[in-house]
């Protein structure tokens, strides 16, 4: 470092920075140099992975200098920045992303081609970084992607899972769950091998008077495992911008202890702790809106915490500000309550380790965190054992106390008559055992708190949290809705479509600044466009078409309409209602006429998705699709009015062959229960039209696209409460048309009835607490309007470019600079051409 302090030195190093491509033969050189000396292969075995690798390593080097420079710029800056702490980051493919930002992508592609190589060929090699479980973890995907391209400084901070979300295999229509291991060649990642925290579990608290007689607590003994920083470079799009995404791996601390054992001949046991020390970072849990309260959970979670914590804390201190300072300086956002502990922890670090008075010290924790909820499902509100978090975190337990006592005693000053008041808003839940209440404790330790859709920010004053706005004032709630980068879901995703529409507009301003789409709408009625926009709609039916032949074996007409249900399966989705719709479907065929038939829209339902390994309702529904999807298929009374395909291990680079192949996509929700949903964004983006509930984003979309171009029905949110009443107390009639469905299943049409009881018995006898029998009907008639709909195919795609044009709210950029603005309050730092003088010290 020393040896280029000066400015000379500087130039000097500058010099052999790599520069852009400047022709494709430079590319071929550096990556032919690659898969030669960093990957040892020999020209004459070089594959297509091969070729990814050397690709994928000559634009890393490119990145990797904007990175440092980006770096170095926002550390000589020294102005606030953003850490988004997430325990899901679902990245995907990483090359096509890097090729858009570094620039020369045709540069690549010609240099591949003369190397004998195809270039989608090649970026399809490469495996999808899947460290998430569905929303949650693509929206946190998506923020980075934003938050790089709108020059913020800001950093990601997550867990390198070994192991990401399994892989779905589909055997005898049932899914089988097969780990991914993803880790065997990514050159994405750089292991900071000195970038290490020590990280305490268990032991026990020491609490005395220190030499000027205050009494401290000290937290002693137990065990340490070590946190070993892994960074990938995130790229903005349009600027040399790179932020990092900061991921932790565990790994046994190389203590006294360790070598003790060793030496004493207990090789083998010193190696199981090793393994020990490294389940914690092994494996993601594979849950979406569910939490199962396991001890393995809880340590994933505070290891990430405190690292992370660690690190901000350690990066702060070295600007020498006071700790008043602190929240002008750092901005942390909760993804969900998963990273909630960070709050006890930035305490605990405060005033055990730095001596701030307690007040001080919370002063600073609440302006520092925000906290973003995610799901009002109750099953998936975060819960701890006390006994749990007193085992394994003794001194965050008294904190956790005391961050509640102080609390209460608040509320009691305020509403000294509402006894009710204080056990219903206590972070410690009163049942056997004791519990904590992580959402609780993330509304109290952060300044903001913020739903991702209007009804569902609306939703949680009104439920979750309501006693929180009596407390607080309503203004601690805001709402963000949430957004999609339209760089991976309509550029990359997209090309053609995305190549369309820079040619009406000027270029390719609108993925800076989506909402330059609404000039679209100027081109609604040009015979031209309306051709090609219709053209790339079906040479995208076309391709997902080929990939259900490569792996269903199924023929499908991509002239048929494409409804697409793609998501977790989950029973608030309903992905249940969809299969009832699709089997109702089926019977009514079955009834036709010729001359009926041939007035029938032709038909593809399409679905996909994991489901938990331990959630066997959700299992039944993707057993039921795919018996369905057996049946239908194969039938020849039917043909091509009705085909049924489950798409097996639905991914992110999946949904970029899906989400631009739809005609209508599916957003079915119980009303109330989706928070958001971003992939009804996608589908919009890519010039397909919605059936949906008046639920989550849904609503927003409709707002800002127009009721005329979405497909809505069911019952409204805030007549739920009432419907799930009546299921339970009133005389509730089963839908007749549903009846049927079920009495179809029951006759053993789609094999042994058994296996479907469940599902038929949750509603017809257990209550139906997703509604799915009151909204059948209305889903039936909704989708007997869309098969209309889709004759008229000039109505149709009117509807469609109106609806892409009016779709700009719906960016992640939108959604940051809100973030920025009422949570964060940080600004942009724009980069500098070429790194800062003297930064290098
Ligand atoms: C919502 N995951 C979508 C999306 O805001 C929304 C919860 C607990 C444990 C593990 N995973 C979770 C979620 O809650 C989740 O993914 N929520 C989703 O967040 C982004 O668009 O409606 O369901």
């Amino acid at each position: 470092r020393r040896a280029f302090r000066n400015r000379r030195g500087q130039r000097e190093w500058n010099k052999y920075a790599p520069k852009p491509f400047e022709s494709a033969e430079e590319f071929e050189r550096e990556t032919v140099k690659h898969i030669e000396t960093t990957l040892a292969r020999s020209l004459y075995n070089c594959d297509e992975l091969a070729a990814y690798g050397g690709t994928a390593l000559a634009f890393r080097d490119r990145l990797v200098i904007d990175w440092n420079k980006t770096q170095q710029n926002q550390t000589f800056a020294d102005q606030k920045r953003v850490y988004y702490l997430s325990l899901e980051f679902l990245m995907g493919r990483a090359l096509d992303n890097a090729m858009l930002n570094v620039g020369h992508k045709e540069t690549a592609k010609q240099g591949l081609s003369d190397l004998g190589f195809r270039v989608e060929d090649i970026i399809t090699q490469e495996h999808d970084a899947a460290l998430g479980n569905g929303g949650l973890g693509r929206l946190a995907a998506c923020f980075l992607d934003s938050l790089a391209s709108l020059n913020y400084p800001a950093w990601g901070y997550g867990l390198r899972y070994r192991y990401g979300i399994f892989k779905q295999e589909i055997i005898d229509g049932y899914q089988v769950e097969v780990p991914d291991y993803w880790l065997d060649f990514n050159p994405w990642e750089f292991a900071r091998h000195d970038i290490t925290v020590d990280i305490q579990f268990y032991g026990h608290v020491n609490k005395y008077q220190d030499d000027e007689g205050k009494m401290v607590c000290s937290w002693e003994g137990g065990e340490i495992v070590q946190a070993v920083a892994f960074d990938v470079p995130i790229p903005g799009y349009g600027t040399p911008t790179t932020n990092n995404l900061r991921l932790w791996a565990s790994k046994a601390a190389s203590g006294e202890f360790d070598f003790q054992k060793f030496n004493s001949g207990e090789y083998e046991s010193s190696v199981a702790d090793q393994q020990r020390a490294e389940t914690i970072s092994a494996v993601l849990y594979p849950n979406d809106n569910l939490e199962r309260g396991k001890e393995l959970r809880l340590k994933q979670q505070y290891f990430w915490c405190a690292a992370s914590l660690y690190d901000i804390v350690r990066r702060f201190k070295k600007s020498k500000r006071p700790w008043k300072d602190f929240p002008n300086q750092v901005a942390i956002q909760l993804n969900d309550t998963h990273p909630t502990l960070a709050i006890p922890e930035l305490q605990r670090i405060l005033i055990d380790q730095e001596g701030l008075d307690w007040d001080e010290a919370w002063s600073i924790v609440q302006k520092t965190f925000g906290y973003t909820n995610h799901t009002v499902l109750p099953e998936a509100l975060e819960k701890w054992s006390v006994p749990l978090i007193q085992h394994l975190l003794p001194r965050h337990l008294q904190i956790i106390y005391d961050i509640n006592l102080n609390f209460l005693q608040y509320v009691e000053r305020n509403n000294p008559k509402d006894r009710d008041l204080l056990g219903r808003v206590s972070i410690i839940e009163e049942s056997n055992p004791k519990m904590v209440r992580m959402a609780y404790l993330a509304v109290i330790g952060s300044h903001k708190v913020n739903g991702v859709a209007e009804l569902h920010s609306d939703l949680i004053k009104t439920t979750i949290f309501k006693d929180f706005v009596k407390i607080y004032g309503p203004d601690k709630f805001a709402n963000v809705t949430n957004g999609i980068t339209p760089r991976r879901w309509l550029h990359q995703a997209n090309p053609r479509l995305s190549e369309l529409i820079a040619s009406k507009l000027g270029g390719y301003g609108f993925l800076k600044d989506l909402t330059l789409l609404h000039k679209l709408e100027a081109y609604v009625d040009d015979k031209d466009f309306r051709k090609e926009f219709q053209e790339i709609k079906y040479a995208n039916k076309v391709r997902l078409a080929r990939h259900i032949k490569e792996v269903t074996g199924v023929s499908v007409n991509p002239s048929a309409l494409f409804d697409i249900q793609v998501k977790r399966i989950h029973e608030y989705k309903r992905q249940q209602l969809n299969i009832f719709g699709v089997i109702h479907r089926y019977l009514a065929i079955k009834k036709m006429s010729p001359e009926e038939k041939k007035k029938m829209t032709p038909r593809v339902s399409i679905f996909g998705g994991k489901a938990a390994p331990g959630y066997w309702m959700a299992k039944t529904v993707i057993h039921l699709i795919n018996e369905v999807g057996r049946v239908v298929n194969a039938d020849k009374d039917v043909g091509d009015l009705l085909k049924v395909i489950f798409v097996e291990d639905y991914n992110v680079s999946k949904a970029e062959i899906i989400c631009p192949a739809s005609d209508i996509s599916e957003h079915i929700s119980t009303a109330g229960t989706e928070a958001s949903g971003t992939s009804n964004m996608k589908f919009v983006l890519n010039g397909g039209l919605i059936i949906g509930t008046c639920d989550g984003a849904n609503i927003e979309i409709t707002r800002e696209i127009g009721e005329n171009n979405i497909f809505l029905f069911g019952n409204l949110a805030e007549d739920v409460d009432e419907l799930r009443h009546a299921h339970l107390y009133g005389n509730f009639q089963l839908d007749k048309e549903l009846e049927s469905v079920f009495d179809a299943i029951r006759s053993g049409m789609f094999g042994d009835a058994g296996q479907f009881s469940a599902l038929v018995n949750g509603i017809v006898e257990h209550g139906d607490y997703y509604l799915v029998s009151d909204d059948f009907a209305s889903y039936c008639k909704t989708h007997d309007m869309i098969d209309e709909a889709y004759k008229d195919q000039e109505e149709w795609v009117t509807k469609c470019i109106t609806a892409v044009a009016r779709m700009g709210f719906f960016s992640s950029d939108r959604c940051i600079d809100e973030y920025a603005e009422m949570i964060w309050n940080v600004e942009p730092l724009q980069p500098k051409a070429d790194g800062v003088d003297g930064a290098n010290g």
